[in-house]
């Protein structure tokens, strides 16, 4: 090496050896997301690139040009401008703009990690690692990243790029090598794309263990779950309104052989209330569009404008969709699936009794607001489809009976309480269908005798949620969400742990932050938010006003809660404060069901009706006493004490098998192709744990290589001769030569673990270096000539 020889001299004059100490302390400070400081001496004589905040959202790159007291001039988009040192954070070399691992990142701090993902989404590169989680950034167009070519690429490993297939195939392989059960935990806020991501990995796994009937079976499900579970919103054209576990069950020599969805917490007040711009289920309008005439004949369907339930947004049509051939492919997926003719127009049946209930309207008779149905097309047809007669339906729904001894009292409703009892009919009819039609696919899709217990679990579960105004369900989903952050960093921690036990050097000061104190405020019992929810809830004379009071006596105490004026509260949540209104948390906690219309369920001469009826009185064990009366069967099962016990058993499924994380990212809050909104991507990537990855990343000892790795990269640094050393010992000598703190890098068996950021300083001397020997061999050539 007679040109490093050489050079030697030089890199003696060199800033960078004599000064390390200088290098580490200023990789610590940017390595914590702190201001330059002090150590921006050492960035000018370096220039490197800078981010300068302009906001707290806005960053722009620069170059630090130079300094005078607290202020930096920099070069930015071609104009030099003064910035507060303050504002400046360190940002990494261009050629990690592309980086397919945010943790690669040298700095890891908020601006680099948009840049990085940002740089990729503008080549369609969605998909990006953030250690062992996939981030997927929302295209909103098709890419081309999927497809037979695609599928096959990653199954041969000749494609090893981030992707949902490369996630479904570790999935796989491991299911496969271990025989231990995997789960695929998709969250993302509305809109995200977690049922698309689902989607994919589905496919993935169907074309891998695939061939048969199954796989193609499981595919159409989609569109039926689609149909009946999903809904316009304000957020997206095609909103998941529930949260779904789809099992895949293979065999021991990995074919597909089965499947099984699990449901959560549908939105069932959708079908009788949603707001102007937003739709009820697909399945109405494409019910309305797509009917055969016989089919109408039967229901007496006519077009949505005409049903009270679906005209009430002033929204009847998504821009590019065609419910019309929706409903086709309903129907298609319908026989694909195995759900026989006369289950599809029972199904059909049902959801034209809803409709038609929402037209059934009330007039007050007397002069205290007491009612009785107008009989008119709504209450007739429902009757008729129902199966019942007209005139017990118009008692259900205007009267309540209460037994007193051996007499049975009947009251007449006030029109809100037959409004409510309407409603609540109209909702339970059809989240007992939702849950019924889950039920036959599964039937549908069971793998009998075949089934080995083997599964790939996919989770597509609503995103935490914080919205100006937050109810009952933002409720339960953070709820939620606490709980799958819990398993997500125990994992995380769990990981880091096994990795550095098994090179044999000292994790003890790896710092994780853990979320059991919210989970705490929840779930404590007898003083938590869920116990004194359903304690209140079994008050009669209880309001949500008075719940408010209630959590602030007992839960003030807990750093995550605040108590708030007018009824609201406030919970620290691991991803931000929400604030809460208690509004209507009584009622949709009580979820009541009136008695007198779930008997007349129970009369019904339709079988699917009666069905219903038996799956509301027993499987839910409602309150059958109307929340206006003071009844004295108390409440057995609260919605949020059955979620609660639901959540319990889906984190015991989790618990048992190994994670794989997605994250899914919206990057605006248009729908639109090609647009990376800072703001909206750097609140979900708090909301969704990245940064937390990424917090704990910088925690440990992220950036990591091998003796040899390392050896090779920076030995010819090293200013004594180390060719008789091995690789461990040059390793060592880098180390001492460079100054790098001893609280910065561990030495493990196989590998050297270093703080993030500390390869930086090395990196720009190995740079450096070669840029010099460059130069002075081509010196060297030019005298030679
Ligand atoms: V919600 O919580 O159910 O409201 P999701 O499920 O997170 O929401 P969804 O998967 O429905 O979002 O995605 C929203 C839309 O984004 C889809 O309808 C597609 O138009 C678009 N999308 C999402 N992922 C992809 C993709 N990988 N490629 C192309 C996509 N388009
Ligand atoms: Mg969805």
């Amino acid at each position: 090496l007679p040109e490093l020889e050489s050079y030697e001299g030089r890199f003696e004059e060199d800033d960078i050896s004599r000064s390390p100490e200088n290098l580490s302390n200023f990789a610590v400070k940017f390595n914590n997301n702190s201001r330059l400081g002090e150590s921006v001496d050492f960035v000018l004589r370096q220039k490197l690139r800078v981010w300068c905040r302009f906001s707290d959202t806005c960053w722009e790159l620069g170059h630090v040009q130079s300094l005078s007291g607290q202020n930096a001039k920099i070069l930015s988009n071609g104009k030099i401008s003064t910035v507060a040192v303050e504002s400046l954070l360190p940002a990494n070399p261009d050629i990690l703009d592309g980086t397919e691992d945010l943790i690669n990142l040298s700095y890891l701090n908020e601006p680099s990690l948009l840049h990085s993902l940002k740089c990729r989404y503008t080549d369609d590169n969605i998909y990006t690692k953030a250690g062992p989680v996939l981030v997927a950034v929302n295209p909103f167009k098709k890419v081309h990243l999927y497809g037979n070519d695609f599928l096959e690429a990653y199954n041969h490993r000749r494609l090893g790029s981030p992707h949902t297939y490369a996630v479904a195939d570790a999935a796989f392989s491991e299911l496969m090598r271990d025989g231990v059960n995997q789960s695929i935990i998709i969250s993302g806020e509305s809109g995200a794309g977690k049922t698309e991501t689902a989607k994919i990995a589905m496919q993935y796994l169907a074309a891998l263990g695939g061939g048969s009937g199954i796989a193609l079976k499981i595919m159409h499900t989609n569109p039926i779950l689609e149909a009946f579970g999903n809904a316009k919103t304000s957020r997206n054209d095609n909103s998941s309104r529930f949260g779904k576990l789809f099992e895949m069950q293979f065999s021991m020599t990995g074919s597909l052989c089965g499947a099984k969805i699990q449901t959560f917490l549908l939105e069932k007040s959708r079908v009788v209330q949603h707001v102007k711009g937003e739709r009820s289920y697909h399945i109405f309008y494409q019910l309305c569009a797509g009917a055969s005439l016989d089919l109408k004949d039967k229901l007496n369907l006519k077009s949505s404008h005409e049903y009270d339930y679906l005209k009430q947004s002033d929204c009847l049509s998504i821009s590019d969709v065609d419910d019309a051939q929706m409903f086709q492919m309903l129907m298609k997926a319908f026989d694909n699936v195995g759900i026989c003719k006369e289950d599809q127009e029972n199904a059909f049946a049902a959801l034209a009794v809803v409709l038609w209930l929402g037209n059934v309207k009330f007039e007050v008779i007397d002069n205290e607001n007491h009612v009785q149905v107008i009989p008119a097309e709504g209450v007739t047809t429902a009757a008729k489809l129902m199966g019942c007669e007209i005139d017990e339906l118009m008692l259900a729904l205007s009267t309540h009976t209460i037994q007193a001894g051996n007499d049975s009292i009947v009251q007449r409703l006030t029109l809100q309480q037959a409004i409510d009892t309407r409603d609540a009919l109209a909702k339970s009819i059809y989240a007992s269908l939702f849950e019924w039609l889950v039920e036959q696919v599964n039937i549908s899709l069971e793998a009998g005798k075949r089934h080995t217990g083997r599964c790939i679990n996919i989770l597509d579960i609503f995103g935490f949620e914080s919205f100006h105004n937050n109810s009952f369900e933002q409720f339960c989903i953070n709820y939620t969400n606490e709980r799958l952050q819990q398993h997500f960093i125990r994992h995380l921690f769990k990981l880091e742990q096994e990795e550095y036990t098994q090179d044999g050097i000292d994790w003890s000061n790896v710092d994780f932050i853990d979320n059991t104190e919210c989970l705490n405020l929840f779930e404590k019992k007898p003083l938590g938010l869920l116990s004194l929810l359903d304690e209140e809830s079994n008050f009669p004379k209880a309001t949500d006003l008075t719940l408010a009071v209630k959590f602030q006596q007992h839960l003030s105490s807990n750093p995550c809660f605040k108590g708030e004026i007018d009824g609201a509260f406030k919970i620290r949540h691991y991803a931000g404060e929400v604030l809460y209104d208690t509004s209507r948390f009584l009622e949709k906690n009580r979820d009541p069901i009136y008695s007198d219309t779930v008997q007349l369920l129970q009369i019904c001469s339709c079988k699917l009706f009666q069905s219903f009826a038996s799956r509301m009185l027993n499987q839910s064990k409602p309150l059958t006493i109307p929340h206006w009366l003071n009844g004295t069967d108390s409440q057995k099962h609260s919605v949020g004490t059955k979620f609660k016990a639901q959540l319990f058993r889906l984190m015991q499924r989790l618990e048992s098998t190994t994670p794989h994380f997605i994250r899914c990212i919206k990057p605006n809050s248009k729908q639109l192709p090609g647009m990376f909104e800072n703001d909206i991507v750097l609140e979900q990537l708090r909301c969704c744990g990245v940064l937390e990855v990424v917090r704990i990343s910088r925690s440990g000892y992220p950036t990591r290589f091998t003796h040899q790795h390392f050896a090779q990269r920076y030995g010819f640094l090293l200013l004594r001769d180390v060719d008789f050393l091995d690789p461990l010992s040059v390793s060592i000598s880098i180390l001492y030569q460079f100054h790098i703190l001893p609280e910065m890098y561990q030495v493990g068996y196989t590998k050297l673990f270093f703080r993030s950021g500390q390869i930086v300083a090395l990196e720009n001397a190995r740079k450096r270096t070669i840029e010099k020997i460059v130069w002075i061999q081509k010196q060297y050539r030019g005298l030679q000539v």
